[in-house]
């Protein structure tokens, strides 16, 4: 990890889950982290957190929302970062579990623009960026869901599909120069995610890591960290990361 020395990293979705975690992994790494999200509030504490782990680093929390353009198209200039080095495409959602003919316009609406355009729009950026410099790393977060859609989770997979899609030709664009893309496809990892997906029903959230050990953000940050922080020449295209009890989207074991 002495590669990460002082690195700077824009991590989205850093208020919360896998996105904090990583911001805080980076930032006792030695790295300068800056960290957006909507809940600008939150960030400033995980910022002084990072502070502690990392006084002599550069952190910043931003504000960044994913489905406004505006909000996207500012970010290098609003930041006081000189230059970003590695991007985690972090941030992302899924609302409900309805069934195909009873989802809600703006529940596709809202998990397209921020998994799918917001990532898209957000990565041309920093890959424009990325080859001014001839460096830089861009990791998606993807899902097994981007790799084994299932019922009742049709339009949250399909945008991980698409991320998963253009982070591959990503990658084939790239293959010439010395920058890199990878994927990370987590399977069960205990966030807010699913507090988010049931609307803000604890109870339903918590039965979907129940008699099992699910994945932890932290667990999740430690593979971001390992795959950015390999030698220039060795680029993890996608790494497919599961807890032990899980073999599959669908195949889960609940050993108590
Ligand atoms: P959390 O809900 O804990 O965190 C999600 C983060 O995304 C928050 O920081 C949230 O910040 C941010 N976010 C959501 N919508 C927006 C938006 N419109 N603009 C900017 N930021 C946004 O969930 P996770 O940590 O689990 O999720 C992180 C990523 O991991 C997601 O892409 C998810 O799909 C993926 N993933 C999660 C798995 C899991 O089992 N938990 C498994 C596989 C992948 P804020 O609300 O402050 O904007
Ligand atoms: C989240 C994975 O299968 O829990 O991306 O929805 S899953």
């Amino acid at each position: 990890t002495h590669r990460l020395q002082g690195k700077n990293v824009l991590v989205t979705g850093a208020s919360s889950g896998i996105g904090k975690s990583t911001a805080l992994l980076y930032a006792q790494c030695g790295a300068n982290v800056l960290l957006a999200a909507r809940r600008l509030d939150r960030l400033q504490d995980i910022v002084a957190q990072a502070r502690q782990l990392n006084p002599h680093g550069a952190h910043q929390a931003i504000s960044l929302d994913m489905t406004s353009n505006e909000d996207i198209s500012t970010i290098l200039q609003r930041s006081t970062f000189p230059h970003i080095d590695i991007l985690i495409n972090n941030a992302g959602l899924v609302k409900g579990i309805e069934a195909v003919g009873d989802i809600a316009d703006d529940d596709v609406a809202l998990m397209y623009s921020t998994n799918v355009t917001g990532l898209i729009k957000l990565t041309q950026i920093l890959v424009n960026h990325f080859k001014q410099r001839n460096n830089g790393h861009v990791v998606t977060i993807g899902s097994i869901a981007g790799i084994e859609p299932y019922p009742n989770g049709s339009i949250y997979c399909s945008t991980k599909h698409a991320a998963r899609a253009f982070t591959n030709s990503l990658m084939k664009e790239l293959i010439s120069t010395p920058i890199r893309v990878s994927e990370i496809q987590p399977g069960l990892v205990e966030t807010e995610f699913s507090e988010v997906r049931f609307r803000g029903d604890t109870d339903k959230a918590s039965n979907v890591y129940k008699d099992l050990d699910p994945l932890t953000p932290h667990d999740v940050a430690e593979d971001i960290i390992w795959v950015t922080s390999r030698p220039p020449h060795v680029q993890t295209a996608s790494s497919l990361i599961f807890p032990t009890n899980q073999a599959s989207a669908a195949l889960v074991a609940r050993p108590g």
